[in-house]
């Protein structure tokens, strides 16, 4: 006689389409940070954009504040093997950060920058066309601390070291420039389905 927790453990096939090769589903949100939480406040939170070197343009909380929301739910898939699926997140799009600039992406690569001294490379594509945001909100809250609160980079398409927690910058650079785990082994474009962990995957 089959019990009823074998049959509730089975997931709908849409479901498991969903998750990546080596993943498993988790319904908690897990913390992962390199070292301690940075504490941020409004009056100190600045986002800058660059190009190679030089500032493009610089937001204070209230005037990044005032660009376009966007709400976005989307699956997100870390390497250490969870993913988390329907995840609702609120923000800026990066195509609007680069609209209220008045700029067209300049070159093919993106370092994003965080307080904490972190850093991450994306193509720029990667960022475009909606599938990325600068994230305010998680679950209808101001983002918390520890997931990167007040802002943090959102590519939920790629493994979710990519989503830089406290980012304070985008900076175009004209090379893929390896980031924070990218230099420590990580695979420079981290792509879940293709299970792209490590720098030789
Ligand atoms: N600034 C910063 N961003 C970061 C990290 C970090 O240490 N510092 N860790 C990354 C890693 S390895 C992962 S898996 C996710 C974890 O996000 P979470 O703590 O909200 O789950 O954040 C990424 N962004
Ligand atoms: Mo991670």
């Amino acid at each position: 006689m089959a019990t009823r927790g074998f049959f509730g453990k089975k997931r709908e096939p849409e479901q498991s389409d969903r998750i990546p090769p080596g993943q498993h589903l988790v319904d908690y949100f897990p913390v992962l940070s390199a070292g301690p939480t940075p504490q941020i406040g409004p009056e100190r939170w600045k986002f800058t954009l660059k190009v190679g070197p030089r500032p493009v343009k610089t937001w204070t909380w209230s005037e990044f504040n005032s660009l376009p929301m966007t709400k976005m739910v989307r699956d997100i898939h870390c390497v250490t093997t969870w993913s988390k699926l329907d995840t609702v997140w609120e923000g800026v799009l990066i195509d609007d950060i680069l609209a209220d600039a008045f700029i067209e992406p300049p070159t093919k690569f993106v370092l994003a920058h965080s307080f904490d001294g972190y850093s991450t490379n994306v193509p720029a594509a990667d960022l475009l066309t909606g599938k990325a945001m600068v994230a305010l909100k998680y679950g209808g809250q101001p983002l918390e601390r520890d997931h990167g609160g007040p802002a943090r980079l959102l590519v939920p398409h790629l493994y979710f070291w990519k989503s830089a927690k406290w980012v304070n910058g985008l900076q175009f650079t004209e090379r893929d420039e390896a980031g924070f785990w990218e230099l420590r082994g990580y695979h420079i474009y981290g792509d879940p389905w293709k299970e792209q962990r490590y720098t030789d995957d």
